[in-house]
């Protein structure tokens, strides 16, 4: 029987080692679906404090999904540690789940992904054609400019020590619905062979449909363009909710009426676009299109209206302090969530900071409330509030995540703590005509801005 045949033999009965290399909000649920699936599994992270709360069964991320399902320490087939040189020989596949972020000038930052491949191979046994497989959101063509060289360099050979392919991860954090277990998923490889045989691992992982797409890039470039789709259609909706309220219409009566047409697809307006995917992935999409000389002007122009968001905001709530008689110097704004997303502890990229960051320097105050985030979750200027029922004496409450927390407080008790009763919704989500009646003068991004009676 063919290597390729015998490992998807081997991962038809559950008898590989799978080795995961990044224990977040991706690596940690993908090691415990495939413990799960029945697999050995090696999980591996660099940092000690995500060892040790593994290890007791604690839940490092910040998605609740992850909460009750880690196994427990002495858990057969359940192996974590610091050190890929231990893990890696074990195992017959690896997967690399470590981030990939954007650098402050909004280049990509691809040293997680070298130095994680570069750690894989160091510890690769010889001729063990052990299968690496990146699931890092990439641009095209970075999975072979990334690790090729590094595999030249270690005197190692694709084919006999090890093979390189790429399958995305499409985990979506704070929806278990879409959770590793239950999500389509493409592989991308320059052998085909090996991409069937990793067909048939993932399947075991997966009730959803798993397929062999091509070559590394055929992957790659459908992972990206999934965020970039979608970071677009956000923005459409977002420069909609500025341009309706100008016209004296109501972006959300517009939305409402548009999605009756059975190809429509609605996404909602709000104060920005965070957290580590779709306001990241496009600028993999505009940095290799730049590369090759092709304009992604598009791409582009959709980053910028949803990195807008936050000062556009931040403009049409110091207008209603000025109207409602509040100097900026006096304001105070109580922020609820803080939040990339709802039902996510995740601050990262939220669009509360450059929110937050705008008022404060039009000199309002800002507290905010998160259910879902630790006090060291704020930056330092910001006044946290742990106890909603504490909160006095502000002048607007904005709602900036959607948590369902957020969405049923006391809003007739807030509105007796307010020094000024003033409601903006910032995504879009509350019954405002209700929260009217409970004595607030409620505003809505998208909405013209003449109060609610
Ligand atoms: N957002 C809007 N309007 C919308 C939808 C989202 O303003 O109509 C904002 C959210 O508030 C958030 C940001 O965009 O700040 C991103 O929201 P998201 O729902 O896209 O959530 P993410 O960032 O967790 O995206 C993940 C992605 N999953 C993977 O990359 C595997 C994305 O591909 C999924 O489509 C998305 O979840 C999802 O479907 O929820």
């Amino acid at each position: 029987m063919g290597y390729t045949d015998l490992f998807s033999s081997n991962a038809e009965s559950g008898n590989l080692t799978v080795g995961i290399i990044g224990l977040g909000y991706v690596g940690l649920p993908t090691a415990i679906g495939f413990h799960d699936a029945g697999f050995e599994v090696w999980g591996v992270d660099i940092s000690q404090r995500t060892v040790d709360m593994v290890k007791r069964g604690e839940n490092p991320t910040g998605d609740p999904d992850v909460d009750d399902i880690i196994p427990a320490p002495n858990s057969e087939r359940w192996n974590i540690t610091t050190s890929t040189s231990e893990a890696v020989p074990h195992c017959d596949v690896v997967l690399v789940t470590v981030p990939t972020p954007i650098t402050e000038d909004l280049k990509p930052d691809l040293s997680y992904v070298q130095k994680a491949g570069r750690a894989v191979f160091e510890s690769l046994e010889k001729g063990s054609r052990t299968i690496v497989v990146l699931e890092s959101t990439v641009y095209p063509g970075v999975t072979a400019q990334t690790w090729i060289p590094e595999v030249e360099e270690l005197g190692l050979e694709i084919g006999v020590d090890l093979e390189i392919a790429y399958c995305p991860e499409r985990f979506n954090p704070g929806d278990s619905a879409h959770g590793v277990r239950q999500v389509a998923r493409v592989i991308g490889c320059s052998n085909p062979e090996v991409g069937e045989a990793l067909v048939s691992l993932y399947s075991k992982l997966t009730t959803e449909d798993v397929r062999y797409v091509g070559k590394l890039e055929v992957a790659e470039a459908a992972k990206v363009i999934e965020n970039v789709q979608r970071d677009i259609n956000i923005a459409l909706v977002n420069e909609l909710a500025r341009i309706f309220p100008a016209l004296d219409v109501d972006v959300e009566d517009v939305l409402s009426a548009a999605a009756t047409k059975w190809n429509f697809h609605r996404y909602t307006p709000g104060v920005g676009v965070g957290g580590h995917c779709i306001p990241v992935d496009p600028y993999y999409m505009i940095q290799r299109a730049a590369d090759v000389g092709v304009p992604a002007g598009l791409i582009t122009a959709a980053r910028a209206v949803n990195r807008s968001m936050p000062s556009h905001v931040a403009g049409v709530l110091g207008d209603l302090m000025w109207n409602a008689g509040v100097p900026a110097s006096e304001g105070k704004v109580l922020l609820l969530g803080w939040s990339y997303k709802a039902e996510v502890g995740d601050p990262r990229e939220t669009p509360a900071e450059p929110l937050a960051e705008t008022l404060i320097s039009k000199g309002i105050k800002v507290g905010a409330w998160d259910p879902h985030l630790d006090v060291n979750d704020f930056p330092d200027d910001i006044d946290v509030v742990t106890d909603l029922s504490q909160a006095n004496g502000y002048d607007m409450v904005v709602l900036v995540t959607a948590h369902k927390a957020c969405l049923s407080i006391d809003w007739e008790g807030l509105a007796n703590r307010m020094r000024n009763p003033i409601l903006y919704d910032g995504r879009r989500v509350l019954n405002l005509k209700d929260i009217a009646s409970k004595g607030w003068k409620v505003y809505a991004i998208g909405k013209p801005s003449h109060v609610i009676e």
